[in-house]
């Protein structure tokens, strides 16, 4: 028994650390319309020589947390949660922006009130997790944000 969990950890130990090196979240915020639903948006920088694909992401935020996008449906731009993960390519960057890919928390634990900060876990599969610290500006234009992610695109 003891033997298997030593084996366990050895193994962990490298990927853990190559991970951290190689991925960084920047410009992490949240913001809510709602009581009962927010939005976590930020930048995923790539550093690693393969592509790495964000497919999931936990918080105690919310009761449940989704990767949703927008898209249009009859000339309505709608959200729509997104199957598969979001990829980043290697040595590049993915924003997660309004109008764009965004973290959906339904069901709050709490409201996100301005000055609060929302822990998250982004699950990149192969490439490790990151944690993320996501502060709630619920006051942030949407403008800037919007023309970034065009631009990612
Ligand atoms: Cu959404």
């Amino acid at each position: 028994m003891i033997r298997i969990i030593l084996a366990a950890t050895a193994a962990l130990i490298p990927v853990a650390a190559f991970a951290h090196d190689g991925l960084a979240i920047r410009d992490a915020y949240a913001r809510s319309a709602n009581p009962q639903t927010g939005a976590v948006f930020l930048v995923v920088e790539n550093h690693r020589k393969v592509e790495c694909r964000l497919t999931g992401v936990s918080s105690s935020a919310a009761e449940m947390v989704e990767l949703h996008t927008h898209a249009e449906a009859d000339g309505v731009m709608k959200m729509q949660k997104i199957e598969g993960g979001i990829a980043i390519p290697a040595g590049g960057e993915h924003a997660l922006a309004r109008g764009g890919d965004h973290v959906m928390l339904m069901g709050l634990t709490s409201p996100l009130a301005q000055g609060d900060s929302v822990a998250l876990t982004l699950d990149f599969g192969d490439c490790g997790t990151q944690q993320v610290e996501a502060a709630v500006d619920n006051d942030r234009a949407a403008e800037a944000e919007a023309t970034a992610a065009h631009k990612g695109h």
